[in-house]
């Protein structure tokens, strides 16, 4: 077993908590607040310099929500809705990281909260009923209880690019994004991926670089965001208003603002399709991915017409046919993988300073003093953004070595791909439990709103055990097994399945992640029902001892 003892200090001399949180994301802040209110002792550790996860790291220019700001705030407070105003209908990060900030001000949250402190080691004491968890800085804290509130997406996939030593010019992945602000006004800039991240920095880029040349892997179907201020008529709509959103969102499959019709595609004339895609193609938001016919993301022949809907599009956007082709994806149908949304995205490829360069024809080979090297060409470059996405959902828990009973490790058990109950606790792991984790809903969702569907059932769970003066909860092999079957039958009817993408683990930095699906493709209302009726049923599934 690792040793997870401070140097110079006694078993007895190391903090010893209720609680351990990691992570002081959207997730680990509510869990916190939670945890408190049941008057549990617990700390977060925070690996940044300030609350807000996703938020704090993801500063590049151009981050914005893609989800309608008010359907993406905390819902547990009614002062918090009152108070807070947000300024667009899509708000930018720095907007999003400043409510976070207010929230984490408004309930006194940074007092039990360790910044700077990167979880590195975790292990589970089966004699004292505790894990010891273990920081980078030296540092340790024991708890019985730890929640993970690590992010599905907060592990950078970097590409190795040869010769980054000798490039004269800065280099930064999106994820990692400076403080200080980076200029583009003048400078020849290079972006590299075109996923929803990519998409929203071109778009930033193109507007003040003296050349950017976008290199492009797989081309994706970006859709209009639609972003607009919020007017004081919107504000008060908004704020009278929130019962009916909320209860929108969970309503819906992806609890966003939008839901499937109780439609076929094929069951309408190409007439009425055409007008109702037109007239989603022209709303803000999700509406066009999510608020669509029922089986356009599930059957090959709906989805073959979306996709020639939206192929249509790219086409009358740019000017260059040639660009355009490149702009169509070959690989994937419309909505098979996460929907990019965008403002102006495709016009910048009218734009005199733009270039697109095919790398899977053309293979990068290099970074020179000058620039990157690219099918024997070499694109001259002051700065190179890495838009290249994440080790997706299980790269946060490999990054931390887990230990559960026994001293096996969490990436050994999910060395083929994860297996969890309800997306929720592990089997080996007793009185752990992951907030967004694997093969649970809040992975493919307006995020918030099912953080607080985690949050509240696993602090209703500590309650539970609290009151029965249970110590100990663990996970049945055999739920683990059903749900973990549940997970890939109801994926395998989805088109999202089939397609390679971070749903599916693939991202050409990760040679060796295993292609398996991550997410719960079974929409948050089965998802939530499936948690109650555990809950309900004495949280079957779950063993508990004193
Ligand atoms: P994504 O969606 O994983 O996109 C990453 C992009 O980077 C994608 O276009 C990749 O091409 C490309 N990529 C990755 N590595 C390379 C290398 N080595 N060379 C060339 N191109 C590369 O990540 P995002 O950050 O855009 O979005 C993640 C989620 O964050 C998003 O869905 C939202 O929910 C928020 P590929 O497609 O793999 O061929």
């Amino acid at each position: 077993m690792t040793n997870t003892s401070e140097p110079g200090k006694s078993e007895s001399q190391i903090p010893t908590y209720d609680v351990v949180i990691i992570g002081a994301g959207i997730s680990g802040m509510y869990q916190l607040h939670k945890a408190r209110e049941i008057g549990l002792k617990a700390i977060v550790f925070e690996a940044g310099g300030d609350v807000g996860g996703t938020w704090y790291w993801n500063r590049y220019p151009g981050a914005r929500f893609d989800s309608e700001s008010y359907s993406y705030g905390y819902s547990f407070s009614k002062q918090v809705l009152e108070e807070w105003e947000w300024s667009e209908h899509f708000s930018a990060q720095e907007e999003t990281l400043r409510y976070l900030q207010y929230v984490a001000d408004k309930f006194d949250l940074r007092r039990d909260i360790q910044f700077n402190s990167r979880v590195t080691i975790v292990n589970w004491v089966e004699e004292a009923c505790q894990w010891r968890v273990q920081l980078d800085n030296g540092k340790s804290a024991s708890a019985q209880f730890l929640i993970t509130a690590v992010g599905p997406l907060s592990v950078p996939a970097e590409p190795e690019l040869e010769g980054i030593e000798v490039f004269r010019g800065e280099v930064h992945h999106s994820a990692r994004w400076p403080h200080e602000a980076v200029s583009f006004s003048g400078k020849k800039v290079g972006v590299l991926g075109t996923g929803a991240t990519g998409i929203q920095v071109i778009q930033e880029v193109a507007k003040t670089a003296a050349h950017l040349v976008v290199f492009q892997r797989t081309a994706n179907f970006a859709a209009p965001l639609g972003n607009r201020p919020m007017t004081p008529e919107d504000q008060h709509y908004v704020k009278t208003h929130y019962d009916d959103i909320f209860k929108k969102c969970r309503d819906s499959y992806g609890s966003f603002l939008h839901d499937r019709i109780d439609c076929s595609a094929l069951d309408v004339s190409q007439r009425e399709r055409e007008a109702f895609w037109e007239k989603l193609y022209n709303e803000p938001g999700f509406g066009i991915w999510l608020g669509n016919y029922n089986d356009v993301l599930v059957d090959p022949e709906a989805n073959r017409l979306i996709t020639n809907f939206m192929v249509k599009k790219i086409r009358e956007r740019v000017h260059d046919p040639e660009v355009a082709e490149m702009l169509i994806p070959t690989s994937h149908g419309f909505g098979s993988r996460r929907v990019p949304l965008e403002t102006g995205y495709y016009e910048v490829f009218n734009q005199d300073n733009v270039e697109l360069v095919d790398v899977k024809a053309n293979p990068i080979e290099r970074l020179t003093e000058a620039g990157l090297r690219v099918g024997g060409i070499e694109y001259p470059l002051d700065i190179l953004v890495l838009a290249t996405g994440f080790d997706a959902i299980t790269g946060a828990f490999n990054k931390i070595d887990i230990r559960g009973i026994g001293g096996q490790t969490l990436a050994r058990k999910w060395q083929n791909g994860p297996q969890t109950y309800l997306g929720l606790q592990v089997a080996g792991f007793p009185n752990m439990f992951m907030l967004v984790g694997p093969h649970n809903a809040a992975t493919f969702c307006n995020i918030p709103r099912c953080i607080e569907q985690n949050v509240d059932w696993v602090t209703d769970l500590l309650s539970f055990m609290k009151e029965h003066r249970f110590r100990r909860s663990e996970t049945k092999p055999e739920a683990e097994r059903e749900w973990t079957e549940h997970v890939y039958e109801v994926a395998d009817l989805t088109l999202m399945s089939k397609t390679a993408s971070w749903f599916t683990g693939h991202n050409p930095n990760l040679k060796d992640k295993p292609h398996t699906f991550y997410a719960y493709a079974g929409g948050a209302p089965l998802y939530r029902q499936k948690c109650d009726e555990c809950a309900s049923n004495g949280y079957e599934g779950i063993a508990f001892s004193e």
